[in-house]
């Protein structure tokens, strides 16, 4: 077969999966809890036989040259396109049981077979590679020996590399990066769409020495702040992009000093180096109206948003008086307040009925840089998953790493210093290249390392550039990918 038809075959293969909607775009979670733009349900392709003829035979022509003495489908879906090959290659199948039947035989492996024999594997999609792996450690209790396995789809999320590392040799039709390839040249996805999936792909694309299927992607983004603002729904997300871009800043000065001349003072200062300021109204000593209202008048000197760090944590009747009244009325002033997920969507419904009117926005506070926070795991997911419901009032969150591949959110990260350490309250610090670069976030929160310094100014100036920087050099590295 040569190769050109081949790859005209595979092209068309794309496009009529597409057709079938085996291929899917839109918003959805993966059973590893990570959001993808992209979904796969080659189940469907049992109801046309056309596809299944076609995709058995491509899978047969990846291995024509192999050498093996049986094939054995990975249940369901490669369960009777192994049929398919075996009956048209004259190759003997085994069947892997998920569970013994606890009686008759009792046997894991269905089928005829010999010790030592060879098996070669079929897949339908290979992710991390964990299903091929351990069909072929039950094919290997059996003493049937499994070198090679095939499948239709790579997602290229570690697959080759995990079972290449357990000896495998993995033969893929085609990957997640063909799909994109054919079908937006096909003109099948909205540009916008494009964008997504390439982001997608990029991030959660296997790398060497990084953790196979990290749950959290954490890798590099490769869209600028300014793309990043077109696909906003939210005004003010869009507005910080674009500040971000425009200033060149992604630092975040935290200005938690207790007297309202040092914030004022402090917040002129620093103000050219910023694109926000969060504040924790509630230590000022000598909080009143003026004091909000001078900060307003800086933000729009300086260009900056102004979010009030205050946590709301309560049922939503609650935050909305918390939010609008009080001694603070904090809607009046803050651009942007974050809350914790603890309370359930109530507490966004809530800080949305206020806030959204008056075009706020909100964070959400998925994880935390205080050591033994409890914050991690399926409640950091949960909390995706909170602001995804809720896209046009929640623009991000708190977290400590990348924790949505959505180009849209803002990820922002608290206990940043120049180096890495921690106080004595257990606060811990990360350098801004570890943030920015390594863990992917997008701004990097900074108070001590500002307020403290002997010259605020100077110091917000060393952090605006090591946070940028960094963001830069991750866009580089990110576009030769
Ligand atoms: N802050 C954290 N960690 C968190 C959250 C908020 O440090 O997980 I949520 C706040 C607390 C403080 C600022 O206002 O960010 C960090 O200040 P220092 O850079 O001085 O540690």
């Amino acid at each position: 077969m040569a190769a050109s038809s081949m790859e005209n075959r595979v092209v068309a293969l794309i496009s009529r999966l597409h057709d079938v909607q085996a291929v899917k775009f839109g918003d959805f979670t993966l059973k590893s809890g990570i959001q993808s733009p992209v979904y796969f349900d080659l189940r469907v392709m049992i109801s046309y036989p056309d596809v299944m003829v076609e995709v058995s035979q491509l899978l047969w022509e990846k291995i024509s040259t192999s050498n093996f003495k049986s094939i054995c489908g990975v249940p369901y879906t490669a369960l009777p396109i192994a049929t398919l090959m075996s009956a048209a290659h004259n190759v003997p199948m085994l069947i892997r049981r998920k569970e013994a039947k606890g009686y008759g035989t009792n046997k894991l492996i269905e089928g005829t077979f010999s010790k030592g024999d060879s098996c070669m594997i079929v897949e339908d999609v290979v992710s991390s590679g964990s299903s091929v792996l351990e069909t072929a450690q039950s094919l290997g209790a059996s003493d049937i020996v499994v070198t090679e396995a095939v499948v239709l789809l790579n997602r290229e999320q570690g697959g080759v590399e995990k079972l290449e590392a357990n000896g495998i040799k993995l033969h893929s039709v085609f990957t997640m990066t063909d799909v994109l390839d054919v079908l937006s040249r096909a003109g099948k996805m909205e540009p916008d769409m494009v964008i997504k999936v390439t982001e997608y792909i990029a991030t959660n694309k296997f790398q060497p020495n990084k953790e196979i299927l990290s749950v959290k992607p954490k890798s590099n983004n490769i869209l600028k702040y300014s793309e990043r603002a077109a696909l906003c729904s939210n005004g003010l997300s869009r507005r910080l992009f674009t500040i971000m871009e425009q200033k060149k800043t992604n630092l975040v000065l935290s200005a938690d000093v207790t007297s309202s001349k040092e914030l004022l003072q402090l917040v002129d200062k620093t103000g050219p180096h910023v694109c926000m300021v969060k504040t924790h109204v509630d230590i000022l000593e000598d909080f009143n109206q003026d004091v909000v209202d001078s900060l307003t008048k800086l933000a729009a000197k300086h260009d900056f948003l102004i979010f009030e760090d205050r946590k709301f944590a309560d049922i939503g009747n609650t935050v909305v008086h918390q939010y609008s009244g009080g001694l603070y009325r904090i809607s009046e002033w803050a651009d942007v307040v974050n809350a914790h997920a603890i309370p359930g969507p109530g507490v966004v419904q809530g800080l949305k009925k206020v806030g959204a009117p008056k075009g706020r926005a909100c964070l959400l506070i998925a994880e935390m840089s205080s050591s033994g926070n409890l914050a991690t795991g399926s409640y950091t997911q949960d909390t995706v998953k909170m602001a995804e419901e809720n896209k046009d009032f929640v623009i991000g969150f708190i977290c400590v790493s990348k924790i949505s591949s959505n180009p849209s959110f803002l990820h922002m990260t608290p206990g940043v210093q120049l180096e890495a350490g921690q106080d004595s309250l257990g606060q811990q610090y990360l350098t801004p290249s570890e943030v920015i670069g390594k863990r992917g976030s997008d701004l990097i929160i900074v108070g001590r390392g500002i307020y403290q310094a002997q010259d605020p100014a100077n110091a917000a100036k060393q952090f605006q550039i090591a946070g940028y920087d960094a963001y830069v050099t991750r866009m580089a590295e990110a576009m030769i990918l």
